[in-house]
Order: structure tokens, then C-alpha cells, then sequence
């Protein structure tokens, strides 16, 4: 056998620069489909993965790592250790403490805000400067936690991303039209209680609503309103809207998304919570808000759902 340094020539001294590290916290099935749609997307220059579990953590690693020859990514590393992620310039959270049988929501939340605690810790002590996307549910709620805990850092929850994906899929599904170019919006909360801007639904600047004006509504004879009901399985769609997200942030691209962030002074809300609006989303993180203009139905929906938030 022979030495590396018998075929290959050290020529510069310098340590290599990642300038698009990203990391990801928790390897489960959302961690790992977020790890292989940037990984396809070739957005990152360098992929550190973290997880609890150690077996899990190299195992998954090294799946990745066996598909190298067909990715533009040198370098997936892992460790327990937050050290690892050190640089990033996005971290990603998916770790997702499970609810255990019997638990109420509520002290769901409270177990994650612990794990939150340790875990935004060690991620700001390695990367000060990088953005946050949290994944891991209640998104809104832990969002406001990372931003909490983090002395405000670039905070963005991957909120009504999917939702609005979902949504978008739906109404093209229902006309035979491509998604992208359905354009509709999930705003307010993460999940079920979400808003659908139905006032706000076009295909190529024609408003459904001006072809009927009941459109999601309980009075609509098509029931579009269904449309929000169908909910499915969620690992790779939301690889694919983080990852999505994600170029949006390393690329600077400054496109808009239905993310989660701080809301006061926008659609009449005066209180400190987390929503989900249209944001402008460029290296910076969140650099803009859009001020949406809500039907008064729509803006009452989006407000009782703050009214039920608070009383957590
Ligand atoms: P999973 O497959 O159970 O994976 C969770 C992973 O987190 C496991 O590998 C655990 O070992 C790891 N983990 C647990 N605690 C820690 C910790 N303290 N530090 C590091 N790692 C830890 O869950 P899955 O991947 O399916 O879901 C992850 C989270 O994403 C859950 O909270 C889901 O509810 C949430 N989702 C959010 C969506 C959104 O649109 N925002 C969509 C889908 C799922």
C-alpha cells in the first residue's frame, strides 16, 4: 500500500473554508429527508449532522456518505457533539422528542423547550452568525422558544411552508395545472387551525373568488374548502420545502415564503406571538414582512387562533 501523500501534492497550507455549511439537528425521517433534497439540490458545501442517538446518527452518516459519487457534496460529517456544526451558516432543527402515551400536548411542549434549552446553546456557541429554521413540532411555539433562547438570531420556523405547498398541489391537482403555478397561501398557525387566504387564490392573476364568489366557503357547491382537509404523510414534502427554504437563504434570493416569525402590529395583532406571514427570505435570514391583506373574515380567523396560543 502506499501513502496519500505519494499521489498527492499538498498545494496551499490553508485549511479549506466552508461557505455554505448547513446542519442538522435530529436524523429521523424529516431530519434525513431534508439532509438528501439539499444534498440533490448541491446547496451546501459541507453537511454536519447531529442526533442523541450515536448508532443511528453514524449509521445514517454513512448511508449518505456511500452515495458521494453521485452528489456535488465533499464533506457529510456527525457527532453528539454540537462542535461539528461549528460555522454553519444554517442549522436546521428537526429533533422531535416523541409524545410519550398519555402525554398532553402541552407537556410535550415543555419537554421540548428543555431540549431547546441545551441544544440552541451549543448551536450559537459554534455558529453565532448562522440562521435557524426550525422544523421540530409545535413549529410556531418552538419557534418563539429558539428566538427566545437564542438572544433573537436569525429565527425562521418552516411553519406554513408545507401547508402552503399542500395547498398549492391541491388546487392544481383539482385543475390540472402545476403547483407553481397555483398561487394560494396558508398563513396563521402551523397545522390544522391554519388560514387559507382564499381571497387571495389565482391562477395567472384570476382570482377564484371572481369566478365564484363562495369559493371556500361552507356554501360553495365544488366544496374547494375540502381541499384543506386532505392531510397526508409528511417526510418528504417537508424535506423538499426545507430544502427549498434553504436556497432561498444561501442563494440570497430574496423570494417570499409562508414562514413562521415574530408577529406585532400586522393584521391588528398587538401581542408577541409567532405566525406564519409571507416573508422576504435572503442571506439575512427573514429581511422583509408582507403586509397581507386579509378579508375581516379571514383576519378573525387568523386572530381566534392567537386568542387559543395564548392561553398555553
Ligand atoms: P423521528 O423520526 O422520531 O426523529 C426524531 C429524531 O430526533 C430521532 O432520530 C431522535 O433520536 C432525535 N432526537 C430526539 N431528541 C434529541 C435531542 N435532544 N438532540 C438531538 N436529537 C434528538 O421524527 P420525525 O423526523 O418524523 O419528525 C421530527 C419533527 O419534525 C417532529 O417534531 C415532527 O412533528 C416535525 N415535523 C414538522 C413538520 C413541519 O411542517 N414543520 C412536518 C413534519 C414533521
Amino acid at each position: 500500500l502506499f501513502t496519500p501523500s505519494e499521489l498527492v501534492e499538498r498545494f496551499t497550507s490553508e485549511e479549506p473554508a466552508h461557505h455554505s455549511k448547513v446542519s442538522i439537528i435530529g436524523t429521523g425521517s424529516v431530519g434525513m429527508a431534508c439532509a438528501t433534497s439539499i444534498l440533490l439540490k448541491g446547496l451546501s458545501d459541507e453537511l454536519a449532522l447531529v442526533d442523541l442517538d450515536e448508532g443511528k446518527l453514524k449509521g445514517e452518516t454513512m448511508d449518505l456518505q456511500h452515495g458521494s459519487p453521485f452528489m456535488k457534496m465533499p464533506n457529510i460529517v456527525c457527532s453528539k457533539d454540537y462542535l461539528v456544526t461549528a460555522n454553519s451558516s444554517l442549522v436546521i432543527i428537526t429533533e422531535g422528542a416523541r409524545q410519550e402515551k398519555g402525554e398532553t400536548r402541552l407537556n410535550l411542549v415543555q419537554r421540548n423547550v428543555a431540549i431547546f434549552k441545551l441544544m440552541i446553546s451549543g448551536i450559537v456557541q459554534y455558529s453565532p452568525l448562522c440562521k435557524l429554521i426550525i422544523v421540530s413540532n409545535p413549529v410556531d411555539n418552538l419557534t418563539y422558544v429558539a428566538w427566545k433562547l437564542s438572544w433573537h438570531i436569525r429565527v425562521i420556523g418552516s411553519g406554513c411552508n408545507l401547508d402552503t405547498a399542500r395547498f398549492c398541489f391541491l388546487i392544481g391537482q383539482k385543475l390540472g395545472i402545476h403547483s407553481e403555478n397555483c398561487h394560494g397561501w396558508i398563513l396563521g398557525e402551523h397545522g390544522d387551525s391554519s388560514v387559507p387566504v382564499w381571497s387571495g387564490v389565482n391562477i395567472a392573476g384570476v382570482p377564484l373568488k371572481n369566478l365564484n364568489s363562495d369559493t371556500g366557503t361552507d356554501k360553495d357547491p365544488e366544496q374547494w374548502k375540502n381541499i384543506i382537509k386532505m392531510k397526508g404523510y409528511t417526510l418528504w414534502a417537508i424535506g423538499l420545502s426545507v430544502a427549498d427554504l434553504t436556497e432561498s437563504i444561501l442563494k440570497n434570493l430574496r423570494r417570499t415564503h409562508p414562514v413562521s416569525t415574530i408577529i406585532r402590529g400586522l393584521c391588528g395583532i398587538d401581542e408577541e406571538v409567532f405566525l406564519n406571514i409571507p416573508c422576504v427570505l435572503g442571506e439575512d435570514g427573514i429581511t422583509n414582512l408582507i403586509k397581507i391583506k386579509l378579508t375581516p373574515e379571514e383576519e378573525a380567523h387568523l386572530k381566534e387562533k392567537i386568542q387559543k396560543e395564548l392561553k398555553l
